[in-house]
């Protein structure tokens, strides 16, 4: 398979890059936060999606290092705009199940006050397959961010075996809904009526809520009715590389 040995190469070339999507607050519509993407320029392929690679990068333990490759870009990155930008600025950074497999803790904590951040400055994206398997490790390293600061969201939820104990069980601090449901909301089409539904059970267990795929007005409209905490998607802002995010938040400062 050409992907993967191209893929072994592509951080030691440069190929992979970092974008951040914006993440709004719907009640002021300012940027509150952004989640890192990574793409990857295939010298041949040109543009490869994640939705390609990651799996294969999963399959053959790559995600470790480039987990770690786009954790510290995002560290980075997130300290230059609470610099530039506000001080409380913060990126979310998706972490894979195999990820909290390794056999090595994480040490992300370890890099965040090496690097003069607090805690509060990274949300670690996770995905439920990760709850299902309801590991003590995991639970210990969910408790691990936790003591260091650092948020735990909850990503594409309600497509799989959502359950809301989870959220409880696994001391969650954000569920990001999924798209498809955002997708196909219309005003009281099953997929509203559920987003409302998830939106009162999070927010009485403590929990916040980010909508994602959010591209029309109407969308945006519905879910601020509903109560939603954050948006993010097409109709706010697209991912962008760094220096453009960079452009926009200091033009809107
Ligand atoms: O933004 P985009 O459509 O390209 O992302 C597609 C998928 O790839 C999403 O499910 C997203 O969570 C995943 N993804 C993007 N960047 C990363 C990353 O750095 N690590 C992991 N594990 N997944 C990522
Ligand atoms: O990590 P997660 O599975 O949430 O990845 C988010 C994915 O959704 C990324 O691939 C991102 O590029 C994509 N995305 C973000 N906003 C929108 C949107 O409004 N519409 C669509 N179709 N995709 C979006
Ligand atoms: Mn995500
Ligand atoms: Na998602």
């Amino acid at each position: 398979r050409k992907l993967i040995k191209d893929l072994r190469g592509a951080l030691e070339q440069e190929q992979l890059e970092v974008y951040y999507q914006p993440i709004i607050d719907l009640k002021s519509e300012e940027i509150y936060k952004a989640e890192a993407l990574i793409r990857w320029h295939h010298p041949e392929y040109g543009f490869v999606s994640p939705v390609e690679f990651i799996p294969l990068a999963e399959e053959t333990g790559l995600i470790i290092e480039i987990g770690e490759w786009v954790f510290q870009q995002a560290v980075n990155q997130v300290k230059e705009w609470r610099r530039l930008i506000n001080p409380d600025f913060q990126l979310s950074v998706n972490k894979s199940p195999v990820q909290f497999h390794q056999e090595t803790p994480s040490n992300w904590a370890e890099s965040l006050s090496r690097s003069g951040l607090s805690g509060n400055a990274i949300t670690i994206e996770i995905t439920e397959g990760l709850l299902l398997e309801s590991d003590q490790s995991v639970k210990d390293q969910i408790e691990s961010f936790h003591v260091a600061g650092i948020q735990v969201a909850l990503d594409d939820f309600g497509t799989g075996y959502s359950s809301l104990s989870y959220l409880k069980k696994f001391d969650i601090d954000c569920l990001k809904i999924d798209q498809a449901f955002v997708r196909n909301m219309e005003e009281g089409s099953e997929e509203h009526i559920l987003c409302e539904a998830i939106i009162v059970m999070a927010h009485k267990l403590g929990i916040k809520v980010v909508a994602e795929g959010i591209e029309t007005e109407q969308q945006k409209v519905l879910l601020v009715s509903a109560g939603c905490d954050y948006g993010q998607g097409y109709y706010f802002a697209k991912p962008v590389e760094a220096k453009m995010l960079t452009a926009q938040l200091i033009k809107e400062k």
